[in-house]
């Protein structure tokens, strides 16, 4: 059966691969997995049809069968757990494949969305500029220790997997700052995740889809 997720209509970024359908588009197609879109406006996602998708009225989520899934991590893992090539094989570097996976979600993403909504929804404010600083420097201490870590490595544990998927998107939402650009290890990971094909197909597609509307 052909997986069907659900995508903004109209994407606030115009497409730039910002938004999490991303990581799924992404991840499906690294696998080689057919899917198909449901795109959804800000208003039908509030709606009860997808609310039954998502109770948070957010995108994406993932519909195969009868399963119905949403947050883009568990839907990763989802895909990663039923098709080869984006968890290894080796139970011990799987598990911590997965915990790369935690890692972007829970420890990476957290400053770095503070950061991004702080810099696009409270600049006006007066406290903003004082702010600020603060925020940025709570990113930077995440983005040295993970470049301490990748070291000179091309992924962060062996081979390519589901967490360097996951981390690279997390890293693409500081892209408009140009804060990664102080990390150059991390910004030349990043590079290198955009040129793999699976990377270009995904983003081709959702790009396509904001450029003609
Ligand atoms: N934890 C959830 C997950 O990982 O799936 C978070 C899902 C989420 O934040 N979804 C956002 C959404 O539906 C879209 S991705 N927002 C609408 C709403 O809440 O009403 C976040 C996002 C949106 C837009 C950009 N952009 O344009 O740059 C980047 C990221």
């Amino acid at each position: 059966m052909t997986p069907t997720i659900t995508a903004f209509e109209r994407s606030p970024d115009g497409g730039k691969g910002l938004a999490r359908d991303m990581r799924v588009r992404w991840a499906l197609e690294e696998v080689g997995q057919p899917y198909e879109v449901r795109y959804v406006s800000f208003a039908a996602m509030k709606q009860p049809a997808h609310r039954g998708r998502n109770p948070f009225g957010q995108i994406p989520t993932y519909e195969d069968g009868g399963l119905v899934l949403f947050e883009s991590g568990a839907i990763i893992f989802h895909i990663a757990g039923r098709h080869a090539g984006l968890l290894p094989a080796d139970a011990d570097a799987r598990a911590r494949a997965i915990a790369w996976m935690f890692a972007a979600v829970s420890t990476v993403e957290p400053p770095i969305l503070e950061f991004a909504s702080a810099w696009l929804f409270e600049s006006p404010q007066s406290w903003a500029a004082e702010r600020m600083p603060m925020l940025e420097e709570r990113v930077h201490v995440r983005l040295r220790d993970l470049s301490a870590r990748l070291g000179e490595a091309e992924w962060l544990d062996g081979n390519f997997s589901a967490g360097d998927l996951m981390m690279v998107h997390v890293l693409q939402r500081l892209a408009p700052s140009g804060m990664l650009a102080k990390h150059p290890s991390l910004a030349a990971y990043v590079a290198r995740a955009e040129a793999r094909p699976a990377y270009r197909r995904a983003f081709a597609a959702q790009y396509a889809v904001n450029a003609a509307a």
